[in-house]
């Protein structure tokens, strides 16, 4: 394999860079982190790379990729494609992508808002997101009853992507005692060898 120049650009707090490291690190992967101001993802040049002007962003020579969920997708599939992290299978490949809907919707406007509406001050009710997430975490729990992973049995990409802000949602007031096969799960991935927490400080 040619030497990897991989750079995430992030935030510490991030869920969705979180997902992104977790996944460096599970692959054994060396890469630069740089951690971005408001002010560095506000300009030119950033916004050049992530068009949205967000959090994670990687650069990999001359590529440049933006949005957590397509980040996985091309690190599984430029550097370990002999892996199961993706499921190739016609139903298979479709879960996949139903995690990964659920990961930018449900998890990122449930969950996720919670927790930054606590941890940034955000001026917003946190109780729709805290609700949202209620529905969300029965229902995962409900599939994870009986199941090992998400999509499939073993660990893909789908819980990658699930696993950093189903894990720090009390941090949003949301308590994960109701959900016993969630909290399972949890200590599953942090099984998985590489696995690293998502740690940040707020000074
Ligand atoms: N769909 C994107 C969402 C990423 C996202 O929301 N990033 C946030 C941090 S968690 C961000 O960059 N916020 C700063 C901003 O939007 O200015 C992904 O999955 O990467």
């Amino acid at each position: 394999m040619d030497k990897v120049l991989l750079t995430v650009y992030g935030m510490a707090i991030s869920g969705h860079v979180h997902r992104v490291r977790l996944f460096l690190e599970i692959l054994g992967l060396p890469y630069t982190y740089v951690e971005t101001t408001a002010e560095d993802r506000s300009s030119p040049e950033y916004c050049a790379i992530s068009p949205l002007c967000q959090v994670p962003c990687i650069r990999d020579g001359e590529i440049t990729l933006s949005d957590s969920n397509a980040i996985l997708v091309y690190l599984a599939e430029r550097y370990a494609p002999e892996g199961n992290w993706i499921l190739r299978d016609p139903l298979g490949a479709a879960h996949l992508q139903r995690w990964f809907s659920i990961a930018a919707g449900e998890l990122r406007y449930g969950p996720a808002l919670a927790r930054a509406i606590n941890l940034l001050q955000r001026p917003l009710d946190p109780e729709p997101p805290r609700a949202l997430a209620a529905k969300l975490f029965g229902m995962i729990e409900r599939h994870l009853s009986g199941r090992p992973y998400l999509a499939a049995e073993h660990p893909t990409l789908a819980d990658i992507a699930l696993y950093s802000y189903v894990s720090h949602a009390p941090e949003g007031g949301i308590s994960l005692t109701p959900y016993p096969a969630v909290t399972v799960w949890l200590k599953r991935i942090e099984a998985i060898p590489g696995f690293i927490p998502l740690q940040w400080t707020n000074n």
